[in-house]
């Protein structure tokens, strides 16, 4: 499989400036007859053809200029052209199956109706195209179909002229602001809208859609309110305004990822459109926000400006997921939001980071593009870019943003010239920083505090680890927010804001006439680990008292997780044991009954850390051992704190429903309340857990309530699980939860329950979202998937073997969970080899999960 390299980019030879397709629309045969105007590119090499992507699809017809012509060979799935001129009309047609494709990418056909996703290379299995970000072209797009099967045509842009023809009917739509391939999209079928109307700030009149199924309608309310709150917000703080007439978003069941940020025609996975309580949790509802913003926010990062090439990445989706964060952040908890941000950050992007699959946020080379939307591009790319923001400052980084979006506005730019825009903009010297595009690894910072006479010493260290390919790393600007409290008062003097350029340094604080407690990397200022010695007087200290909510939420962290590593590894004797989780409860019981925190926050501090994040503090971690002790700490603090979890649950239980944060949190306390119940008294818990369930009138305490019930042995587990199917089994994503509520559980038998799963009536390798909520709920199941005979690793492969075949995007993802072998004891270890080597030995991979297998065992 050829590698693409960064370093080899060149600009395209020709300049594609209109494009021009013509849909003929059917599930099973769609023609495609597209024209482009070219001309060659003045700033690129000179080229005597043209080079036309395409995958899997044929040309029926070739043109140049209007005539038929012979002057084309394909080069593997590419079609390459001879063209004499400087300027010319290429007409090519090709005919497609829609219902055939299995892979969503390109035009397929979901549930009747016929969508595209053409992010990063799907158009070219649509037409023949330089499908390549850094060529951009107006489209002008033509389609006609049955008035019947397709009464609703979509495309991007405006829509410029209608009309009918016996049983069919044409559309025509024209997008002014030219764009990369990857932002084409069409959408044909039988759908109904939610409409709405948005007046910008500068007073365009824009005309809002969420298009759905007929029955879905009425749950469309919370997504089209989020995508006003986005383009107002959008406005407020980054000065962006929308840039047409027309705002459509659509919902399909088939989709491989989220949602996907085509200009004025997005493409969602129902599962970020659809809610309303009965159906959708309070996790849900922050998932539609937060994904209806990110791909708003798109339009402005990703469209109007948009990658050279896609090493670039990271220039759009870290930007993007920043801005997404600081939205939501917004909108609701600005600390529960960061410490649900820096939760996936340390549970998915750490371990990428120390695995096999690590590489920058802007990396060097690939063989796939599709493996490449990784928690390091999105999340770390996020995150590096809030480093700028808090080195600047909002201010000066915003006046960093606005020079970026009007130097660069209608350009495909890359991570340097973003980097450059602030560094001008924010007046900062990023030189050393740039560093962060492109070192992988998360940097480790050794903090040591010495106290004497009257001056607190605090000496910081850093070390990025080596990578694959990448053995030798420099030292990156590091910024630490920190404070340091005076024991006996409980406060401290003001935050500090220390950068850390070099491999050590050295600060000195002068008028402690104490030692210090020292809070560091308070809101996460920078994505590292810290390592250091703390004792657990001074963690609780922390968990009770320090003023940065995030800060507090990382002492108990600290404190679980440095109890957890010392049980798995160092046989604590049980006096050591009883020490550590008496202190742990005593933080935990003031957290319950600290009056003055609110419950969403609350919940945060409750939250134990999870196997896979306790897993990544050691070198080589035993997962069933882990899974063992965390469970024993559930069990223990549910028995320590089984008076003050009751009253809590007492509190919250009969709290009448609303989505405001009061009524949030409370039930979110209530189900963690009942999570530590079922450690410790399981027949307490299914009595509560069926109450709940019975009397729940919305899915975040019906969900919670099954979830906890799935864990345990009692005829309420059957029957709740039952009650659940048959009262939601006309609305798929509510069948997911289903799936994924089993196949996630504590149950002892999880496994079992998983193969009986998979031949459900209901289960379908067809659709990710079915697919996704059996397998990556088991694989995420630290007790099932590391089952001490390997069979939860058979159950993947096996899954990857049988899918890769159906939907490669899909199938990669589920290669990670295997290639963490490195990390894990050695009789597992062996065997999650050969789980991973059977897949290699496959006659036929995809260039998706290849890669990834390949990259993982290498
Ligand atoms: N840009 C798309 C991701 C497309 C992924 C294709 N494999 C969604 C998003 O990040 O907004
Ligand atoms: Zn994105």
């Amino acid at each position: 499989l050829p590698e693409i390299r960064r370093e080899d980019y060149r600009p395209f030879p020709w300049i594609v400036s209109e494009t021009r397709l013509d849909f003929d629309l059917g599930i099973d045969c769609t023609r495609v007859r597209s024209t482009l105007t070219i001309a060659r590119n003045a700033k690129a090499d000179r080229s005597s053809t043209i080079r036309l992507n395409g995958d899997g699809i044929e040309a029926t017809s070739v043109t140049v200029d209007g005539e038929p012509t012979q002057s084309w060979v394909m080069d593997g799935d590419d079609l390459v052209l001879t063209l004499p001129g400087d300027a010319h009309e290429i007409g090519i047609e090709t005919e497609i199956d829609p219902s055939a494709n299995s892979q969503l990418m390109g035009l397929y056909a979901s549930s009747g109706m016929l969508c595209t996703q053409c992010e990063a290379e799907g158009f070219r299995r649509i037409t023949f195209f330089p499908d390549r970000p850094d060529v951009l072209s107006t489209y002008s797009v033509r389609m006609s179909g049955s008035k019947d099967r397709f009464p609703v045509l979509l495309c991007n842009g405006n829509r410029v002229a209608t009309g009918e023809e016996g049983d069919t009917h044409w559309a025509e739509w024209h997008d002014p602001w030219p764009k990369p391939s990857y932002l084409f999209a069409l959408v044909a079928g039988d759908l109904v809208a939610r409409s709405a109307s948005f007046t910008t700030m500068g007073g365009r009149e824009v005309e809002l859609n969420v298009w759905v199924r007929e029955g879905d309608l009425d749950r469309t309310e919370h997504a089209m309110e989020s995508l006003k709150r986005s383009m107002k917000w959008d406005e407020e703080v980054f000065g962006r305004e929308y840039d047409l007439d027309l705002f459509n978003i659509v919902a399909v069941s088939d989709f491989n990822m989220g949602a996907m940020e085509n200009k004025g025609l997005n493409i969602f996975n129902t599962k970020y459109v659809l809610a309303d309580p009965e159906t959708a949790t309070d996790g849900d509802y922050d998932g539609v926000e937060g994904v209806i913003g990110h791909e708003y926010f798109h339009n402005w990062s990703g469209n109007r400006i948009t990658c050279r090439d896609w090493f670039q990445l990271s220039l759009k989706e870290g930007f993007t997921v920043l801005r997404d964060q600081l939205f939501s952040a917004d909108m609701g908890s600005e600390p529960v939001k960061r410490i649900e941000d820096v939760r996936i950050l340390r549970g998915v992007q750490f371990p990428e980071d120390s695995g096999p699959l690590a590489h920058p946020i802007r990396p060097d080379s690939y063989r796939e593009i599709s493996n490449f939307y990784t928690a390091t591009v999105y999340n770390k790319g996020a995150e590096v870019i809030r480093m700028m923001r808090t080195m600047a400052g909002e201010e000066r980084f915003r006046k960093g943003t606005d020079l970026y979006f009007d130097r660069h506005d209608g350009e495909a730019a890359t991570c340097e010239d973003f980097v450059k825009s602030i560094e001008d903009g924010a007046a900062l010297d990023l030189t050393r920083f740039r560093r962060w595009y492109s070192q992988a690894g998360t940097p480790r910072v050794g903090v040591t505090l010495e106290h004497e006479g009257e001056t607190a010493r605090l000496t910081l260290t850093q070390t990025v680890p080596a990578t694959p390919g990448q053995s030798e790393k420099q030292p990156m600007p590091i910024p630490l927010k920190l404070a340091l409290f005076d024991r006996a008062s409980g406060t401290h003097r003001g935050e500090e804001l220390v950068i850390l350029n070099e491999d050590r340094a050295e600060v000195t604080f002068d008028g402690f006439t104490e030692k210090p407690i020292l809070s560091i990397n308070r809101t996460f200022s920078a994505p590292v680990t810290i390592e250091r010695d703390v004792s657990r007087e001074e963690l609780v200290f922390l968990a009770e008292k320090d003023d940065d909510p995030f800060a507090r939420y990382e002492a108990m962290q600290e404190l679980m997780t440095g109890h957890l590593v010392a049980d798995v590894t160092d046989d604590l004797d049980d006096d050591e044991r009883e020490a550590a989780r008496e202190d742990i409860a005593r933080a935990m019981r003031s957290v319950l009954e600290d009056d003055q925190l609110d419950d969403l926050m609350r919940g945060e501090l409750l939250m134990m850390p999870g196997a896979t994040y306790v897993a990544e503090q050691m070198l080589v971690a035993d997962p069933g051992r882990i899974h063992a002790r965390r469970e024993a700490l559930k069990t223990a603090l549910g028995t320590r704190l089984a008076g003050s979890l009751q009253e809590v649950y007492a509190r919250t239980e009969n709290m009448p429903f609303s989505l405001d944060a009061g009524a949030k949190g409370a039930r979110k306390v209530k189900t963690l309340a009942l999570a530590y119940i079922a450690a410790s008294d399981p027949a307490k818990a299914v009595e509560l857990a069926a109450r709940q369930y019975d009397r729940a009138d919305n899915m975040t305490d019906r969900q919670g309530a099954l979830m906890v019930l799935a864990g345990l042995d009692s005829a309420e587990r059957t029957g709740k699980l039952l009650d659940f199917y048959n009262r939601y089994q006309n609305n798929a994503l509510v069948i997911d939860k289903w799936f994924a509520i089993q196949a996630g559980s504590l149950h002892p038998r999880a496994i079992e329950h998983v193969k009986a799963l998979r031949d459900h009536p209901d289960f379908t390798l067809k659709n990710p979202n079915r697919v996704r909520s059996l397998y990556m709920a088991f694989a995420a199941n630290p007790a099932a998937f590391h089952a001490e005979d390997g069979e939860g690793y058979a159950i993947i492969a096996d899954l990857i073997l049988e899918l890769d075949p159906i939907n490669a995007q899909t199938t990669a993802r589920f290669v990670p969970p295997l290639g963490r072998w490195r990390r894990i004891e050695e009789k597992r270890a062996k065997l999650m080899r050969e789980a991973l080597e059977r897949i290699a030995a496959a006659p036929k991979l995809s260039r998706d999960t290849f890669e990834q297998v390949a990259r993982s065992l290498g």
